[in-house]
């Protein structure tokens, strides 16, 4: 583990004071106003960047997450652990009694699954002092913890393609990326359902999703919460069923990192191995040359979406894509498309600046986000591609260390969007001050 270097000497503190004030307890909520309730890959990162600071706290994030996976494995996205707020959907509207946890009411999708990933990482760098309190944790999650991708593997992919389904936007964790677009408009748009947003009281509307996005995310819950959260009924009827690039690559990696979680314990894998094989064979039917990078497929048609942005580079975190689609990617990387014309744009924008859905401001359709500088980072490292990862880094410190943390920012100059007090800004900032080197892949 390294100590943060100067410039940035001071982030670390401001980081864990952020981390702190948004602490409710329990949990540590994903932003001061905009988000009071626990967000499922907000607390795996959140609990990252506290891990080498206050291993206890780090525990119990996880435990508080983890309370409320369902008994069909499945990891729900938001947990609500105080009930209502101001932030709709209301637990009630999702209508999950009977499937969530007596007593801890949760959203009915989830989240991409980095919580191994990231729980490797904090025993594999964990103080000589901390690892067996952490070896400990290890054995407490990880039946749960496999459940949850069993869950995946099974129930949103019962035909065994090797890649998953995700029924709703939120469930990439990307909401309104331009890459989902098709396949929401496809969605019959005969929805007249009350529903008043919540997302644009805290936060500017230009930032947020458009209503007619937002109109369709609604109608999506209503639609499957109608079905009762039938595993088996949401994938014979869910209108909306896409194999994400993110989500697959987030899962895959954590696959291979729940592998090493199972060996540490001495525990069998074959089941993983499957996973891990099927997806090897399967995420290369994404890439697109001319693009380049790897698209999401929509299943309802089997067509690939266009508009891939920051999606399209995560097989680098995966490590799924051959060393020539990683040298592809990094050229891509430093053109104007990701560089801007002038090639002194902040990196990564979450949307290429030539697209056409390309919007700096609002959310996932163009603006900087810390969590994905952080694991481009670490995927352009592990491809040797030095200079990629280390812009990667320093445009995330600097930019954190400018605004403070910020839900995103504008790639152009770096102005902050979105929730204030973000705290997975504050977390991730803890990570890459460390940053150690990830292992090379083998060319
Ligand atoms: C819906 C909490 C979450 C993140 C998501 C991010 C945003 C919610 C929203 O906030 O989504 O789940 O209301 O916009 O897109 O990645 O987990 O920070």
């Amino acid at each position: 583990m390294s100590e943060p270097t100067e410039p940035y000497a001071s982030l670390a503190d401001a980081a864990l004071k952020q981390l702190r004030d948004n602490d409710v307890g329990t949990f540590v909520k994903p932003a001061e106003a905009q988000y009071p309730h626990q967000w499922n890959w907000d607390a795996a990162l959140v609990a990252l960047g506290l891990a080498p600071h206050h291993p206890e706290r780090a525990m119990l994030e996880i435990r508080s997450l983890l309370a409320g996976a369902w008994e069909t494995g499945m990891v729900p996205h938001i947990l609500y652990h105080h009930g209502a707020s101001d932030y709709r959907p209301h637990p009630d509207f999702w209508r999950t009694a009977g499937r969530h946890p007596e007593g801890l009411p949760t959203s009915g999708l989830s989240q991409p699954p980095v919580l191994a990933t990231c729980l490797l990482r904090i025993v594999e760098t964990a103080p000589e002092a901390h690892q067996g309190a952490w070896h400990d944790f290890l054995a407490e999650t990880y039946p749960t913890l496999l459940a949850w991708h069993r869950w995946w593997h099974t129930a949103r992919d019962p035909r065994g393609t090797g890649l998953v389904a995700i029924l709703h936007p939120w469930e990439s964790g990307s909401d309104d990326a331009p890459r989902f677009g098709m396949a929401l408009e496809a969605i019959a748009s005969d929805f007249v359902m009350p529903f008043t947003r919540g997302d644009r009281v805290h936060v500017d509307a230009s930032e947020r999703p458009s209503d007619e996005d937002y109109r369709r995310f609604i109608d999506l819950i209503d639609r499957y919460a109608n079905l009762g959260w039938d595993d088996a009924d949401l994938m014979e009827q869910a209108p909306f069923q896409v194999q994400d690039a993110f989500l697959n690559a987030v899962l895959h990696r954590a696959d291979v990192d729940l592998v090493r979680i199972a060996t540490i314990l001495g525990q069998p894998h074959d089941e993983i191995d499957g996973w891990i094989d099927a997806t090897q064979h399967a995420y290369p039917t994404l890439w697109v040359a001319a693009e380049p990078g790897f698209a999401s497929r929509d299943l309802r048609t089997g067509s690939l979406l266009p508009h891939a942005g920051f999606a399209g580079f995560m097989a680098l975190w995966a490590r799924l894509a051959t060393p020539d689609q990683a040298e592809r990617l990094a050229q891509a990387f430093a053109s104007p498309s990701y560089a801007g014309a002038s090639g002194d744009g902040y990196r990564i924008p979450t949307t290429a600046y030539d697209d056409p859905a390309f919007n700096p401001r609002r959310y996932w359709r163009g603006p900087v986000w810390i969590v994905v500088n952080w694991m481009l980072h670490d995927g352009f490292a592990a491809y040797g591609h030095a200079e990629a990862a280390a812009t990667l880094r320093t445009d995330a410190l600097d930019l954190v260390s400018t605004h403070g943390f910020h839900e995103h920012y504008d790639p152009r100059d770096g102005t902050p969007g979105g929730a204030t007090g973000f705290s997975w800004s504050a977390a991730l900032t803890l990570d890459l001050l460390r940053a150690p080197s990830p292992a090379r892949v083998e060319a």
